[in-house]
Order: structure tokens, then C-alpha cells, then sequence
């Protein structure tokens, strides 16, 4: 049994998009960060970090996006979430590593570094589609991020081209339409 705690638009969206993909069956938990529930204790005695997302495998806690993205494509290989070869699996661990310690703390400096770190991400994601060649789940971790950026700054698509030509391609997929779809009727409430 999986249980996903997630909180709509925030670094969870990631693993929610992943379970979609996969197909397979999940309880979906909401928390809402504004109320302060990933404080409240019942929350913090399965994650004492109080933070989002939080994986239940049959009642077993796993946190941190890269860590239950990993997961999630090994568990269901069927849904190719992951390249086959160990390089390829090792450069799927690189992206996440960068995503989760480069691009998501970017923005607590300000917004002009997220803008500035975010055309590095764009150099080094280059034209032509998906992190790895293949649909991986280092762009789920990427678009995340990439998509919470365009909320907030807002960037001219000019200075961005490969991240919003990735950007398109995300969301023609079903698994992403129906994440924005699910968490969107929870309703946001992003900083
Ligand atoms: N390194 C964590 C970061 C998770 C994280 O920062 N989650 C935020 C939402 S985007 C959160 O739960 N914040 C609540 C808090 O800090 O009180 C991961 O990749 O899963």
C-alpha cells in the first residue's frame, strides 16, 4: 500500500506525477503547508523533518523527492521511468542530486539568483528534449522546479528556450495533466 502526503504545487507534485505515471495504486494525503500541518505531531512522527513529500510503503516512511522517485521507477519498471544501464541510472541520480541541491534552493537567495541559476539549467539541459535522451524520472524533478520558477518570476520564454520546450512536453503528458488537475481542485497555496 502507498500513501502519498502532498501538498498542492509544493516539491511533492513531483512524486505525484510519478505515481501517476506508474499507474499503480496510492492514498493521497493532503497537507496544507499555510496551516502549519507539517508541524502538527501525528505529521512529524512520520516525518520529524515536517516537510513534503513524505511516501508510506506499507506504513514505512520515505522522504525526500530524488529518494522516492528512485523508488517509484525501480518498483514499476514497466513505466520506464529509468534508463536500463548503470551510467544511465547514475546520471538520473546526477540530475535529481542537481535539481534538489542547486535549483531548489535557488530562490531563497532571491529571485535574480533563481533567474541566474535557472539559465544554467537551461545550458546544461541543451535542446532537443529530456534530460537523458529517454523520458526519465529526472525531468519529473526538473519540471517541478521549473514550473513552481515560471509561477513565480514569471521569465521571458526567450531567455529560457530549452527549459520551456521541455516544459511543453511535460504537459502533454496525462500523467502531469492529471497531477495539476488533482492538485489544482485541492487548491494552492503557494508562496
Ligand atoms: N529536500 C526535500 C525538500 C522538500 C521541501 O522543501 N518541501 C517543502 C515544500 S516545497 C516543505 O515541505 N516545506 C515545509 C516546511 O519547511 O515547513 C525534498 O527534495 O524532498
Amino acid at each position: 500500500m502507498l500513501t502519498l502526503y502532498f501538498s498542492p504545487g509544493a516539491s511533492s507534485m513531483a512524486a505525484h506525477i510519478a505515481l501517476h505515471e506508474t499507474g499503480a495504486p496510492f492514498e493521497a494525503r493532503v497537507i496544507s503547508l499555510k496551516n502549519k500541518q507539517q508541524r502538527e505531531s501525528a505529521y512529524l512522527s512520520l516525518n520529524p523533518e515536517g516537510k513534503v513529500p513524505l511516501l508510506l510503503i506499507d506504513g514505512r516512511a520515505l522522504t525526500e523527492v530524488a529518494g522516492i522517485l528512485f523508488y517509484l521507477a525501480k518498483r514499476f519498471p514497466e513505466a520506464r521511468l529509468m534508463p536500463d544501464d548503470i551510467e544511465g541510472q547514475a546520471r538520473a541520480v546526477s540530475w535529481m542530486s542537481y535539481v534538489a541541491s542547486t535549483l531548489h534552493p535557488a530562490r531563497r537567495v532571491s529571485v535574480d539568483n533563481a533567474r541566474r541559476v535557472f539559465l544554467e539549467a537551461d545550458r546544461k539541459l541543451g535542446p532537443g528534449g529530456w534530460a537523458l535522451g529517454a523520458y526519465s524520472v529526472a525531468d519529473i524533478h526538473l519540471f517541478r522546479l521549473f514550473w513552481r520558477f515560471v509561477g513565480y518570476a514569471e521569465p521571458d520564454p526567450k531567455d529560457y528556450p530549452n527549459l520551456f520546450a521541455h516544459h511543453a512536453m511535460m504537459m502533454g503528458r496525462p500523467a502531469v495533466q492529471r497531477t495539476i488537475a488533482d492538485e489544482a481542485a485541492v487548491g494552492y497555496e503557494l508562496p
